[in-house]
């Protein structure tokens, strides 16, 4: 069966995790909007082009039926560019799968692709949407990176896991600068990982102070998250 088929060569390319979901658009695109019309998204201009192509994966590939969702841990993906880490793998997979369904049509993201990753990787099952925003994954943590194969094969769909925050909130309350405003939303403009990476011009004293020598990134939201520490290990799934 192709979903089998699809499930191992992903395993097989070294994912942790895939799960497939519909390509039908997510809802998301009142709190997309919601966030851009209050400039949470600072300078990141591009963010504001087609937000209702961003939740219809349609707007990718024409036809389009299935999301095949991947996740990669961050340790796989270290040294090299992990956008070309992540697409050599999906590539993997998309042949296997072509191997069975050879007139099958692909179109591969990682990250730069207009499409809205998260929910789409929610929806597959990789795991919740965290307070933090980033998805976590019930076994593994948050430290991962998504890749997904949009298809016009009519694939099986996997459920979504079950929210595991609670009324935990150790990511807001480590973010040294505030940048979560509320349970998943982030201020981009206080957010050390788009001051240290996208940001071009000066950063504010109050900012600047607080970020290490070479900083690329940040990840305190994660670190302060107890699936990332093995506390809430979860064998479930
Ligand atoms: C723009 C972007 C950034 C920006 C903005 C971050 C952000 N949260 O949007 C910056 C540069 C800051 C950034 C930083 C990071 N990023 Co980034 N980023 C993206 C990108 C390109 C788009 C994300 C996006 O659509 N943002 C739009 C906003 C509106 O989405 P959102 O914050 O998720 O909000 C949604 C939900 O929270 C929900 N929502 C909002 N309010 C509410 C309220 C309720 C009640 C509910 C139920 C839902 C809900 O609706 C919103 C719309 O979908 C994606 C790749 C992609 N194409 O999707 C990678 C991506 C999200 N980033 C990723 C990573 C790894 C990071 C960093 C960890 C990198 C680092 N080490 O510094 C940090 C994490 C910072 C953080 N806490 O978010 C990974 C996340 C993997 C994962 N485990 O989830 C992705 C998927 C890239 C990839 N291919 O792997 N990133």
């Amino acid at each position: 069966m192709m979903n089998e088929l699809i499930r191992r060569a992903a395993k097989d390319a070294g994912f942790f995790a895939v799960g497939i979901a519909r390509a039908e658009p997510v809802p998301e695109k009142a709190r997309l909007d919601d966030w851009l019309s209050r400039d949470l998204c600072a300078a990141m201009d591009w963010m504001r082009r087609g937000p209702a192509e961003r939740c219809d994966p349609q707007s990718l590939l024409d036809g389009a039926r299935s999301v095949v969702c991947c996740a990669l841990a961050y340790r796989f993906a270290a040294g090299r560019d992990y956008h070309d880490i992540v697409r050599e793998k999906l590539r993997r997979v998309a042949d296997a799968a072509k191997s069975g369904e050879p007139g099958a049509r692909f179109k591969l993201c990682v990250d730069t692709s207009p499409i809205l990753e998260k929910p789409f990787a929610v929806r597959a099952g990789i795991g919740w949407q965290g307070k933090n925003s980033v998805v976590i994954n019930p076994n593994i943590g948050s430290f991962f990176v998504l890749g997904e194969i949009i298809t016009d094969l009519e694939l099986e769909p996997d459920g979504p896991v079950p929210d595991k925050c609670g009324d935990c909130r150790k990511c807001i309350d480590a973010c040294p600068t505030g940048a979560i405003v509320s349970p998943k939303v982030i201020d981009v403009r206080r957010c050390l990982s788009y001051l240290t990476i996208e940001h071009k011009g000066p950063i504010d004293d109050k900012f600047a102070k607080i970020i290490k020598k070479g900083q690329y990134g940040c990840d305190i939201c994660q670190n302060a998250c107890p699936f990332n520490k093995g506390e809430n290990y979860d064998t479930a799934r």
